[in-house]
Parts: structure tokens; C-alpha cells; sequence
């Protein structure tokens, strides 16, 4: 059982659903059934398959345990006091209409799509109607017979072996590949690929910025120097079977020295968090994440961790408690009393990435699922405030604007509907109300990453989950003193794939857009590059190895926060 969560394999298709899942599905059922009094019962292979499909389908919308996170619970008994009945209530044949046809609320055909065919469905219906098999555990044991270090620190490097400009190097998820291409920002030359996790989901810098850390959607942390001639992995572990979030210790000051001394990764399955060596990725450290909802409602075992970001001031790490809605600000200073340095706030439930003002002071994310936006106050260890935005909420790591009438801005993008919120971050009577609200050309949501540089004067917004084609190929230009859309430009035609996730070089006169395509169709994908003040586009990264490209990360920018 589980097999998958150790090596899973989706395709591309699967996983696009899969978001679409994820970010549409609606908390209350649609429909009512007949209740059905027929026993299910599977054979230990059928539900090994069926958590398989369950797991690469349906989890990360409905969650592992079933009990609903964007989408509604899947058990067989509806939980007390939920507007949705159990499974066993809606029936087989009702489940299977729904995995066929998908719903209203959002939740994908994936029969129609093609995606899972009738015996799959059939499979899952009965599945869904049994209650969840419980999650493995993965243990600190396990983590350690999963770490190798490949070159150990004495024998890397002392300078770089390279006469390259390392601060502007990109690293670009090639996310279906399993693998992370290290390009030159200067010269657009690829000069390495990284043999990473299944699916990496995102990378992070070092605090100096030498070293990248990347983390697949499979739980595996890979380690890449980029000072090497050829920029290689130096070690690699397994922090749990599915995460999304890493980030290393980044405090320098009176409290100590921890610059790129610990990191630590986000698990989604177990809910947990682990700290290991940031040289060596020694795992040192695993605490659970399972708590109550917003500290004392209903006890959750699934309590997965999402965005985690580190603060320059303090040593600390601002850890996001999706499930719990609890954000976790964690002093990392004594690893022994790690868990009782934790000031744990509530906020809101579900929540999902966000990033830094622009003073550092405040850490802005998305309660995705509760349309909200939460501001924790760092510096202080408190909540500040909490802000309707829209529907569904993702800022990525957000976009700080700086604005002539309004001061410093964040920008968020929505999912759910057409709106970009500008939400006014510098003192006075506008603090943390939203300005400016933008609506882009055409129609519906779907944006999931906006992105600006201190350098420049505009923002960038892409449009990846619209369900228009047209859309979904276009990015957009907005002024940062007028707040208005001033070019939209779509891809050219022979990249065929969703332009995705906006990234500046160290300068920030420049800005790199991932066609995300086929894995087998390498020449319809590409990185994209445009100048920021023409619009135009200067250079197309393409070849056999630029296989599904998503996220990319500037050293500088990365390992500064700058966005
Ligand atoms: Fe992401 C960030 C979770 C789907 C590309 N994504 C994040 C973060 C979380 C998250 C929690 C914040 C990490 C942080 O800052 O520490 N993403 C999830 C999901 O749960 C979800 C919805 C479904 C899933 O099963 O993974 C999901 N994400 C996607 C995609 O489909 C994207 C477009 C492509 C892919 O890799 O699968 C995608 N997510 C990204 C990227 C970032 C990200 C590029 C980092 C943005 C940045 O600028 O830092």
C-alpha cells in the first residue's frame, strides 16, 4: 500500500488536473443519493491501487485522511455538524458520476478527461466508501538510510571553479524530468542539469547563495553547488513521501551565527517538519505538525506544512500549518528545545505561500480556501490582521510595488476570479487595506504567480489555470505608478504550453517565463526571456533538455527575498 507515495509517478495532464483539483473543488456536495446498504469490500490489491489513484488524484484537494481541506471530506460517515453526506450516503454510482463528470464546484471530469477509465472509477468509488487506510510513518531512521552525502563539504570547493557569474546563475525546475537545468542568467547558456526528486516542486538559495536546494513533490531535498565547474549534487535526502516547501537558516547577529546552517523542509505527508544539517542534509530534527484547528477546534492528524520562509532578523523560520491554520514561528537558535521556542498563532484555516514586505517586517500569505489573506507581524510574534482579497487567494511569494500615491504595496493574484489586490503595507491610513484592485484582459482567474524587482517599474502576471487557451499563453504587463495593464503578450505559437511563473535576473532589467508543455514534446516548451523595459522578447532558452519547465530562481534574488 502506498507504493506510489515512494515513487510516484503522474504524468503532466494528471498533475494539471490535479491543481485544478485542488484550487477548485467546492467544500459542500452538490448532490444527494440514496443511501446504499451493499458491503464493500476490497482485496488487499485493489486497495493498494486504489490509495495509488487516490493518492496522485484526489489527496491533495480532499487530503490523505479524506476529511477535506479545498475540497470536501470523502468519508464514508459525514463528520458532525458538515453540510457534506458520507460517501456510503451518496453511493457508487453517484461517486462515479462525479469522477466522471466532475462538478460545478470545480472538481475535474476526470473520466471524460480521460485521465482514469471506468474500472479506475469503479475502483476508487468503492474505495472512497471504506474508511481511509491510515498514513505511514516516516521516521528519523527512515530519513537517514535515505541520506547520502556525494561530496562531502571538506572536499568542495573553497572558490568557485569557474569564472562565472554565479550571483545570476537561474535554477529552472524541469519538473517532469526530475531534474533542475543551472543556467547562466548572463549569457542564457545551460551549464548544468541536476539530477533531482520526482517532480520538484520548488528550489531555494542559501543565505550566501552558493548552494541550491531543491524539493520534489516525492519528499526528496537534493543539495547543488554551484560552485563546482560543473554545478552537481553534493548530497541528497528524503524528509517524508510528499512535500512542497524548503528553506535554510538565514540569521546572522548578536543571537549567533546560523548563515546556512540549518535547513528545513515542509512535509505534506506525514504533516511534519524537518531540520537538517544545511551542508550535509544530516537530518537532525523531525517535530509534528498535527494540532487542533486554530489551536482548539477539532484535533487534526493531517496538518500539512505549506509555505516556510526565514527571517533575516531573527533565528527564525515562519512555518504555514495549512489544515490548522496556524502559522508557526519557530526559534531555531536551541534545536533541543526547538518545539518549546515555538510560538504558534492562529489565523486562518488553509493556508497556502506567501512571501515578505518589503521591510521584512511583516509576512503576508494566502488562507487560500478561506479567501484571505493573513499578516503576521515577525518582528513581533503576532498576528496583524487578516484581509478579504477574493476568491482564492495565491500570491506565490507575492510582488512588493513601490508606488508614488500609495507607498509599498504587496500584490496578490486570485485564482478564483480576474483580480490582482495592491494591499497598501506602509504606515498610515491606508495600512493593510487593499487599493487597488486590478482586473486583467479577458475573463476568469487563474493567475498564480506575479512578480516585480526594486530595479524596475513594472509588475509581471501570469495566467496559467485559466481555462482559456489563449490565456493560459499570456502574460501581462502592468505600470507600478498607474496600476493599470499596459501589454498583454502570449506566447509565440510554436511553444505550446502554459506560460508560467515570472522570475527577474539579478539586475531586474530583465524577465524569464516558463512554457510549460508535453514531457514529450521538449520543442514546444521553452524559458522565455523579455527585456522589462521594451517588453520584448530577447532570447529563447530551448533544446531537447528543456523538458517541462516551471519554477525558476535567481541566486540573488532567491537568497535575497527580493520579489
Ligand atoms: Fe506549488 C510554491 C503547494 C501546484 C509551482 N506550491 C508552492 C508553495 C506551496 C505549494 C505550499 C509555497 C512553498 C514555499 O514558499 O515555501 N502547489 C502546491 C500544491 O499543494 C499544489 C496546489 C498541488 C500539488 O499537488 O502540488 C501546487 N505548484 C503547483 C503546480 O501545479 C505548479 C504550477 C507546477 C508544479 O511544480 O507542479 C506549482 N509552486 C510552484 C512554484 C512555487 C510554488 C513555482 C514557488 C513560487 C516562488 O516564486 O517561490
Amino acid at each position: 500500500m502506498y507504493k506510489q507515495m515512494k515513487n510516484v509517478k503522474l504524468s503532466m495532464a494528471l498533475v494539471l488536473l490535479v491543481v485544478l483539483a485542488f484550487y477548485g473543488c467546492n467544500k459542500t456536495a452538490e448532490k444527494k443519493a440514496e443511501p446504499v446498504t451493499d458491503e464493500i469490500s476490497l482485496t488487499d490489491a485493489e486497495l493498494s491501487r486504489a490509495s495509488d489513484l487516490y493518492f496522485n488524484t484526489c489527496a491533495g484537494c480532499h487530503g490523505t485522511l479524506r476529511k477535506g481541506a479545498t475540497g470536501p471530506h470523502l468519508l464514508p460517515e459525514a463528520p458532525e455538524g458538515d453540510a457534506a453526506p458520507g460517501t456510503k450516503a451518496l453511493g457508487t454510482d453517484v461517486l462515479k458520476v462525479f469522477m466522471m463528470n466532475g462538478t460545478p464546484g470545480g472538481m475535474p471530469d476526470w473520466g471524460k478527461q480521460g485521465i482514469l477509465n471506468d474500472e479506475e472509477i469503479d475502483l476508487l468509488a468503492r474505495f472512497l466508501q471504506i474508511p481511509p487506510p491510515p498514513i505511514p510513518e516516516f521516521t528519523i531512521d527512515d530519513m537517514k538510510a535515505n541520506w547520502k552525502v556525494i561530496i562531502p563539504v571538506a572536499d568542495r570547493p573553497t572558490e568557485p571553479q569557474h569564472d562565472l557569474n554565479w550571483q545570476n546563475f537561474f535554477g529552472v525546475v524541469l519538473r517532469d524530468a526530475g531534474q533542475v537545468a543551472i543556467i547562466d542568467g548572463d549569457t542564457k547558456e545551460l551549464i548544468s542539469i541536476a539530477e533531482t526528486g520526482f517532480a520538484v516542486h520548488i528550489l531555494r538559495s542559501s543565505a550566501g547563495g552558493r548552494y541550491f536546494y531543491s524539493i520534489g513533490r516525492d519528499g526528496k531535498v537534493t543539495l547543488i553547488d554551484t560552485w563546482m565547474e560543473k554545478p552537481s549534487v553534493v548530497a541528497e535526502g528524503k524528509a517524508s513521501f510528499d512535500a512542497r516547501s524548503i528553506e535554510v537558516s538565514k540569521y546572522k547577529g548578536e543571537k549567533g551565527d546560523f548563515v546556512d546552517k540549518y535547513v528545513i523542509v515542509g512535509g505534506y505527508t506525514p504533516s511534519h517538519y524537518v531540520v537538517m544539517d544545511a551542508l550535509t542534509l544530516e537530518p537532525l530534527k523531525v517535530v509534528g505538525t498535527s494540532g487542533k484547528i486554530l489551536g482548539e477546534g477539532e484535533y487534526l492528524e493531517e496538518a500539512r506544512v505549506a509555505a516556510i520562509v526565514a527571517s533575516h532578523k531573527d533565528p527564525l523560520w515562519v512555518v504555514n500549518v495549512k489544515e490548522t491554520g496556524m502559522v508557526w514561528l519557530i526559534d531555531y537558535s536551541d534545536l533541543e528545545k526547538i518545539d518549546e521556542n515555538t510560538e504558534k498563532i492562529a489565523t486562518a484555516q488553509f493556508l497556502h505561500d506567501g512571501g515578505w514586505d518589503v521591510t521584512g517586517q511583516y509576512f503576508i500569505v494566502a488562507a487560500n480556501a478561506s479567501n484571505k489573506m493573513v499578516v503576521i507581524d515577525v518582528d513581533n510574534k503576532k498576528l496583524e490582521t487578516i484581509i478579504e482579497t477574493g476568491i482564492k487567494p495565491h500570491p506565490g511569494r507575492g510582488a512588493n510595488v513601490n508606488n508614488s500615491e500609495f507607498g509599498n504595496l504587496f500584490v496578490t493574484g486570485h485564482l478564483g476570479e480576474n483580480k490582482l489586490s495592491f494591499i497598501a503595507t506602509a504606515s498610515g491610513e491606508n495600512k493593510w487595506k487593499v487599493v487597488k484592485e486590478l482586473a486583467l484582459p479577458g475573463t476568469g482567474g487563474g493567475n498564480l504567480f506575479v512578480k516585480t524587482h526594486p530595479n524596475s517599474n513594472h509588475l509581471w502576471a501570469d495566467r496559467a489555470l485559466n481555462n482559456d487557451v489563449t490565456l493560459q499563453r499570456s502574460i501581462f504587463v502592468i505600470d507600478n505608478e498607474t496600476l493599470e495593464v499596459i501589454k498583454s503578450i502570449e506566447v509565440p505559437e510554436q511553444y505550446i504550453g502554459r506560460a508560467v511563473h515570472l522570475e527577474y535576473n539579478k539586475a531586474g532589467d530583465e524577465v524569464w517565463v516558463s512554457v510549460w508543455g508535453k514531457m514529450d514534446k521538449p520543442a514546444e516548451n521553452a524559458i522565455l526571456v523579455y527585456d522589462d523595459e521594451t517588453m520584448e522578447l530577447t532570447n529563447e532558452i530551448t533544446g531537447d533538455w528543456v523538458i517541462t519547465p516551471t519554477g525558476k530562481f535567481n541566486v540573488y534574488n532567491t537568497m535575497g527575498d527580493i520579489y
